[in-house]
């Protein structure tokens, strides 16, 4: 009888783990390489990846390590890549093209990767 009377309780605990579980997947954050020099490459960069389904986009100066914060279901990783590049700024799965990359300030032209 006991066991009877845990049994909705259980279910209601396993329902609200698995709800949780989903939410933990439409979430995802990834770090990978920009390649960038300045304040003014992380302005842009961050500013670039104002869009829907980026919920957080900061660069770091010093590594190049841009951290991402996305929902996958309504944005690529590859998407994301692809803005950056969209702006001047190579990654190691999208690269800008010379003619956005030549019209970067001079301070923010960097060494370009060998893709
Ligand atoms: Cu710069």
């Amino acid at each position: 009888m006991k066991k009877l009377f845990f049994l909705p309780f259980a279910l209601f605990l396993l329902i609200g783990v698995n709800l949780n579980a989903q939410k933990a997947k439409d979430i995802q954050t990834v770090s990978f390489k920009v390649y960038g020099n300045c304040g003014m490459c992380e302005d842009r960069i961050e500013s670039a990846l104002m869009v829907p389904g980026v919920r957080l986009a900061d660069w770091d100066q010093a590594t190049g390590m841009l951290t991402v914060t996305f929902k996958p279901f309504k944005i690529s990783l590859q998407a994301i890549h692809e803005i950056v590049a969209g702006v001047g700024h190579d990654t190691d799965l999208a690269k800008a093209k010379d003619a956005v990359y030549d019209k970067l300030p001079g301070c923010c032209l960097y060494e370009r990767p060998k893709i």
